[in-house]
């Protein structure tokens, strides 16, 4: 018996389809996300170097259509296109990435200003039209000269991406409206190191926790830079975070979903807003525990402004593995739909961390399989996503949770990292062979929503 909350809101409140801007409290921020590896291109100018995503896309069978973000969506090129389309959805704030390889080619040393450039025009460029920039500073694209030195494994890796963080934040400084260090240190360590899906695709616990510290670790590094730089910004991470629901009562089902709540959750959560990895998790894994130096997890407790949470779905955990639920509706991804995850999280952090800094939804979407039909892309199951999940976010946001902010994924059609160009997010459809962009009917509800 899968152990869920009641999903009928109560019948006073608006449908989900009918809710507004206005049902949310006053300066709550909507807006849209991508990020750089996604949708940029242009892989090879301006100075920036390869990223292990690029290395990782040459390596046959990676990438399930062959693809690459070499060309992406051509954002590089297209920005101020794009600029205008962020704009005319009527968002308040748009959440995109700052290339690494761009801003320090090899990783570690001279700045390439060439590179800031790109992110300054796009900073002014949102502020002209009146949209606040949200900067993520590491979705992913490591250096690949850095991961010839181990990537994560090394600890000098966390020395680096401060470094990196600093140029960025003196270059951009307090125009930005938050700087996040890391977008989900997850799937950049255990998705990348122990269950290779990601670059660099290696099968090695090991590796994956010690990535995982130094993640951590170089957050903590990166945080002063930001605040050296751009005190007036807002300083955070991002984490990807769903429930891990146990499928039965059975008592090895329970544990099973309690050690996935460990390692999925909990060992992100723990060590920044507790200064400790969970010790139950920790006994688990112990014979690959990773290095840890006396300081690190003070450094990684430091206060932050917000966390940026990242909702997609829960996890359903039995003693074999997640299993999905008698009858669960899904997205492309195969995902289950459950918009009351979101509720049911944003609750349990504020319950179970009193540290608990604001919260932003810095992530919530889903991917169908859309079809043009003439100048209309009909999503309908993308709409009923976005806005029961916004549902979810308001109730919690009524029970007293401090979200001040929701960025829906993605602003437009991207490459969706080892499922290439066969996954759509995108609000914004995007037809590859021309690189035209048409509003989804999702966005065009989007921007009914936000008037
Ligand atoms: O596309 C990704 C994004 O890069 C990180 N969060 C999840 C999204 C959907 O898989």
């Amino acid at each position: 018996m899968t152990r869920t909350l009641p999903q009928t809101p109560p019948a006073s409140r608006p449908l989900p389809a009918d809710l507004t801007r206005r049902d949310f409290p006053a300066g709550f921020v909507f807006g849209v996300a991508t990020s750089s590896y996604q949708i940029e291109g242009a892989a090879a100018e301006d100075g920036r170097t390869p990223s292990i995503w690029d290395v990782f896309c040459a390596e046959p069978g990676r990438i399930s259509d062959g693809s690459s973000g070499a060309v992406a969506c051509d954002h590089y090129h297209r920005w101020e296109q794009d600029l205008d389309l962020i704009a005319a959805l009527g968002v308040d704030a748009y959440r995109f990435s700052v290339a690494w390889p761009r801003v320090v080619p090899a990783g570690r040393g001279p700045v390439n200003p060439a590179g800031l450039d790109f992110y300054e025009r796009l900073t002014d460029g949102l502020l002209a039209r009146g949209v606040q920039p949200h900067v993520t500073l590491y979705h992913w694209d490591l250096p690949a000269t850095l991961q010839d030195a181990g990537g994560w494994t090394n600890r000098d890796t966390a020395h680096a991406f401060a470094e990196y963080a600093a140029a960025v934040a003196a270059r951009l400084g307090n125009r930005v409206v938050s700087y996040a260090t890391l977008n989900e240190p997850w799937c950049s360590s255990i998705l990348s190191y122990e269950l290779g899906e990601h670059a660099p695709g290696t099968r090695d616990r090991a590796a994956a926790l010690s990535a995982a510290h130094h993640l951590m670790l170089g957050h903590a590094l990166a945080l002063p830079e930001i605040r050296r730089h751009a005190p007036q910004s807002q300083a955070g991470i991002v984490l990807n975070l769903g429930p891990q629901e146990s499928a039965s009562d059975r008592p090895e089902d329970i544990r099973a979903a309690r050690h996935a709540d460990g390692r999925f959750n909990r060992w992100f959560l723990d060590p920044l807003l507790r200064g400790e990895y969970p010790a139950d998790t920790w006994a688990d894994v112990a014979v690959d525990a990773p290095p840890v130096q006396d300081g690190d997890l003070t450094l990684i407790a430091a206060p932050m402004d917000f966390l940026g949470v990242n909702y997609y779905s829960r996890g359903v955990i039995g003693a074999q593995g997640g299993v999905l639920p008698e009858g669960a509706r899904v997205t492309d991804m195969g995902w289950e739909i459950h918009p009351q995850g979101l509720t049911d999280l944003l609750l349990r952090l504020n319950a179970d961390y009193p540290n608990l800094p604001p919260v932003y939804i810095t992530e919530n979407g889903a991917a169908f399989a859309d079809e043009r039909s003439g100048d209309r892309v009909h999503d309908p199951r993308r709409t009923e996503f976005l806005s029961t999940h916004l549902d979810a976010l308001l109730r919690a946001t009524q029970a007293g949770v401090d979200v001040r902010g929701y960025f829906a994924w993605s602003l437009m059609d991207n490459f969706e990292w080892a499922h290439g160009y066969q996954k759509r997010f995108g609000l914004v459809y995007v037809d590859y062979a021309t690189q035209e962009r048409l509003l989804k009917d999702s966005a065009l509800w989007y921007q009914a929503f936000l008037k």
